[in-house]
């Protein structure tokens, strides 16, 4: 097989988040997240799975950084938890919280692994939800305090910073479908915590180009979303669903506007928000990360609020464990998207795999060629994409190990290592 030429300089990673690989939460005088409540909860997380143990990464990190040079990572995506380093969300700093990713980053740095801070993947100190979380019109500040801190650790070091990982997630799991913490049903919190969030990150990036000295960018989940069939009504769901999914962040933050699609989706729950907020959130963001899993294949369905549409699986495509369906065309399709919506922003692919039900090890080996199939394609197509013009600079594979997949427990595995 030929190896396909990727830029110089491209960074080839593997990527993971705080709560799901490192354990013992609340070690060290770390704060309860709000994840480390909803697990507790009956009935949330398949099994009854937590994240007390999960890859007991707090505890061995320093064996996970050599397995990651022994895969011949370039890089790593990690996050950092909240609250191991404010156990109350603001306020008196955790010394020994903070020095945990001191110590992570430098052990990367001795293996010549460049790390890329994400600084909010879901895990909000629970004494900062107390305080009404990411609906308090404070919660921006908070963010951008907590973020100033950890640029004023780490910036010496850390040459890429994200500051949140796939905020429609938290707005729309979170606090429409309820499926992911805080598990919150509600339409009119819904628009209210997205913005809140977009204002959290345009005022990270203020606080960073205060006193950064390198990138810093947001990352997005991401699917092209394709009518089912070619009637005019599914062809409108998906041009909902793309508005609701694809543009809803990125439209404020690289346009200024939000779609105007979501007005009427929302109806009366959509607020006014002021002007004011939009320019804030138009802010000069270095780069997008794109989290990519699969496309959205999408019929009408009246009587569905908010969107009126449902997504469907296709009969006869290959699909991962999560019945995702195996589509690498939509990652060509999404950077090509992105490059001509938005005038050819800085991207960084930084998520991107599949669950597959492994087999046991044999000799010390997982036999796993549904993962390798499912990489080597999506690679393909991120080339393709680079072929055409896409400013891409990274590859950052989900994920480094088996880890604790959210509401799915233990049950799914996206590692590259079991
Ligand atoms: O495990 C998650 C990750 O935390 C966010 N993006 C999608 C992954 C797979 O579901």
């Amino acid at each position: 097989m030929t190896a396909l030429p990727f830029p110089h300089g491209f960074l080839w990673g593997a990527a993971t988040s705080a709560y799901q690989i490192e354990g013992d939460p609340l070690a060290d005088g770390a704060g309860p997240s709000i994840w480390h409540r909803f697990v507790h909860q009956p009935g949330r997380i398949a099994n009854g799975d937590t994240g007390d143990l999960a890859c007991d990464h707090y505890h061995r990190f320093a064996d996970d950084v050599a397995l990651m040079a022994d895969l011949g990572l370039g890089a790593y995506r990690f996050s950092i938890a909240w609250s191991r380093v404010l156990p109350e969300g603001r306020g008196a700093v955790n010394a020994k919280g903070l020095d945990f990713y001191r110590r992570l980053t430098d052990t990367l740095l001795e293996h010549g692994i460049q790390p890329m801070i994400t600084l909010y993947h879901w895990d909000l100190p629970a004494a900062l939800h107390d305080r009404g979380g990411w609906l308090n019109p404070d919660s921006p500040r908070w963010f951008a305090d907590y973020a100033r801190l950890l640029f004023d650790a780490l910036d010496d070091r850390v040459p890429l910073w994200v500051t949140l990982n796939e905020p429609w997630v938290v707005s729309v799991l979170g606090y429409l479908e309820g499926e992911l913490a805080p598990g919150h049903q509600d339409w009119f919190e819904t628009p209210r915590v997205a913005h809140h969030l977009l204002l959290a990150h345009a005022e990270a990036v203020a606080a960073y180009r205060a006193s950064g000295r390198h990138r810093i960018g947001l990352a997005v989940n991401l699917e092209p979303q394709h009518p089912a069939s070619s009637a005019p009504e599914d062809q409108a769901a998906a041009a909902r669903r793309d508005a609701f999914i694809n543009r809803w962040f990125l439209d404020p933050l690289l346009l200024g506007v939000y779609p105007s699609e979501l007005e009427s989706l929302f109806g009366p729950a959509w607020p006014d928000f002021a002007d004011t907020d939009l320019k804030r959130i138009q802010c000069a963001t270095d780069f997008i990360g794109v989290n990519y899993y699969s496309r959205g294949l999408v019929r009408a369905a009246p009587g569905n609020p908010p969107l009126n549409a449902i997504r469907v699986s296709p009969t006869d495509a290959p699909r991962t464990a999560m019945d995702w369906e195996v589509y690498p065309q939509g990652l060509t399709d999404i950077l090509l998207w992105l490059k001509d919506r938005y005038g050819s922003p800085s991207l960084y692919i930084t998520e991107n795999g599949a669950a597959f039900d492994d087999p046991p090890p044999c000799h010390g080996e997982v036999s796993d060629p549904e993962r390798v199939d499912y990489l080597r394609a999506h690679l393909c197509a991120a080339h393709a994409a680079i072929e055409q013009g896409v400013d891409l600079r990274g590859y950052f594979a989900w994920s480094l190990l088996d880890n604790f997949e959210w509401a799915q427990g233990y049950a799914k595995r996206f590692g590259l290592v079991q």
